[in-house]
């Protein structure tokens, strides 16, 4: 099972992505949380990604390539994976596709998880007043939703062009979001 799960900041990827992963014994793998591992590091390229996180901004697509083609050849990987939060530019699609051909394999579905940007702003500062996270601020968050509109909601029509894309309404009781997402999963599976 290889699939992808896609959305703007704070529509509940990361909270999705482990119950997903537990279902089907596959691994979540968040560039977000792998970024944020490399807090404390003290690397010139730890430094970089702290700062350019905390602007809201993309880390490098050279960068985030690398560090998911070393995740994806972890031995846990081999039944499958769900990437969280990756690709989010064309870039990123197109070395995604150039991975997954040298393994023989393919997407099975791209979850994208719709909220609306009122609902999302609410979720990251409630978050960011508890999280410490340093793009929770009201002012990362609005750049994040910009580059998220620029640069990752293209790739929506991408992945509904090869007919993977399956689109779930991100709004509700996180319970009740799981449901609707095994459902359109299910459904797909036929
Ligand atoms: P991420 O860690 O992926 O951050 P996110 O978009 O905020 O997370 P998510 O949508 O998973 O929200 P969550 O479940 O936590 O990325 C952070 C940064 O890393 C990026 O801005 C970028 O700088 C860098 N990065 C990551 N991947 C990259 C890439 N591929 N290329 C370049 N840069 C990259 O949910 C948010 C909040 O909502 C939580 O508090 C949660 O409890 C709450 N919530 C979840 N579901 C809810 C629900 N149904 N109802 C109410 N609240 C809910």
């Amino acid at each position: 099972m290889h699939l992808l799960i896609m959305g703007p900041p704070g529509a509940g990827k990361g909270t999705q992505a482990v119950r997903i992963a537990e279902h089907y014994q596959i691994p979540a793998i968040s560039t977000g949380d792998m970024f944020r591992a490399m807090r404390g590091l003290d690397t010139p390229l730890a430094r970089q990604v702290q700062e350019i996180m905390a602007s809201g901004a993309y880390v490098p697509n050279d960068v985030t390539n690398q560090v998911v083609a070393d995740r994806l050849l972890a031995d846990d990987c081999a039944r499958g994976f769900l990437l969280d939060g990756y690709p989010r530019t064309l870039p990123q699609v197109d070395y995604l596709d150039g991975v997954l051909d040298e393994g023989a394999r393919s997407i099975d579905a791209v979850i994208s998880l719709a909220v609306d940007p009122d609902e999302l702003v609410g979720r990251l500062i409630k978050r960011g007043a508890s999280s410490g996270r340093e793009d929770d601020t009201p002012e990362a968050i609005r750049t994040r939703q910009q580059v998220y509109i620029d640069e990752t909601a293209p790739l929506l029509d991408v992945y509904r062009q090869r007919g993977v894309l399956v689109e779930v309404d991100g709004l509700g009781e996180v319970d009740v979001v799981t449901k609707r997402l095994f459902t359109a999963l299910d459904e797909r599976a036929g």
